[in-house]
């Protein structure tokens, strides 16, 4: 990360982080103080929220508008924050337990009412924060400390949650591919409506060392090698796609945003008293 970067986006008393080394939540965090500096937005007009989890520390060494809040309900408290101050660029960082799990039924409503707030799913299929539980986000098969056996769960593919769910852009990247990764967190910004970006992070301490996948670099080299973009997959056949995963834009488009549509309401009953 440039010093520069770091000097004009990051709590310098808060630094050093505390995740392990070799996370890839790190990566992530950059990949979205980068999106917000190359937008060149004002920091006084930016408001970060959390939930709790590993990914959720990120906005305390965020230097804007931050909010820590509680496990699951990041979206909860940024749709309170957007409607009371809608001119604010509101995102949310959070992870594949608190977004898919308790947090899931905000996720589905942020996504279907298309409230103007870019949530970013640091996605490291597993609970890092906890100890490594397996989450929605862990592949059938894989091992977490409460699934010793192996996970008989399906996993949520979480763009496809959201897509589903009415958001108005989606996309994927991973902690490996990182320049893609800040276009599409640029794009989900200045998206009017709701924005889902899926970043496949890795947690070497718990996920990597449960499932054997060896250590940072290793999960790295995983993304890079099991990673195909969605538009190169349309040209691919099922067994060329077998064990792999795709990244890339799956939503791009237009529907009337929450907070305008309130905004219309008041405008009308005001004309009316
Ligand atoms: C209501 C509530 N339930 C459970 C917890 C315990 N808890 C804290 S973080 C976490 C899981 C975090 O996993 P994830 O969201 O995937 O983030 P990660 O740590 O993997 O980045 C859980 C279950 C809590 N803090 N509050
Ligand atoms: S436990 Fe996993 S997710 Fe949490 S800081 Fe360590 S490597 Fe990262
Ligand atoms: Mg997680």
């Amino acid at each position: 990360m440039s010093s520069q970067l770091i000097q004009d986006t990051f709590r310098m008393n808060k630094l050093p982080h505390i995740w392990c080394p070799g996370c890839g939540h790190g990566i992530l965090m950059r990949g979205i103080a980068q999106a917000i500096q190359n937008l060149g937005l004002d920091k006084d007009k930016v408001c970060v929220v959390s939930g709790i989890g590993c990914s959720s520390r990120a906005p305390g060494y965020m230097d804007f508008n931050t909010l820590h809040t509680t496990h699951g309900r990041a979206l909860a408290f940024a749709t309170g924050v957007k409607l009371a101050r809608p001119e604010l660029t509101v995102i949310v960082i959070t992870g594949d337990g608190d977004a898919s799990a308790i947090g899931g039924n905000h996720l589905i409503h942020a996504a279907r009412r298309n409230i103007d707030i870019t949530t970013i799913v640091f996605n490291n299929n597993i609970y890092g924060m906890t100890g490594g539980q397996y989450s929605p986000a862990t592949p059938t098969g894989d091992l977490g400390t409460t699934a010793p056996y192996g996970n008989i769960d399906r996993p949520f593919d979480i763009c496809n949650l959201g897509a589903a769910a009415g958001a108005t852009y989606v996309a994927r990247s991973t902690a490996y591919h990182v320049n893609p990764l800040i276009k599409y967190i640029q794009k989900g910004i200045e998206n009017k409506g709701f924005s889902l970006i899926e970043g496949i992070s890795s947690c070497p301490t718990y996920y990597g060392r449960k499932n054997k996948k060896g250590d940072s670099v290793n999960l790295l080299k995983w993304q890079k090698d099991h990673a195909v973009d969605v538009k190169r997959a349309e040209k691919l056949t099922e067994e060329q796609l077998e064990g792999k995963f795709l990244i890339g834009e799956f939503v791009d488009t237009t529907s009337p945003e929450y907070t305008e549509e309130y905004q219309k309401i008041i405008d009308r009953l005001s004309k009316e008293r």
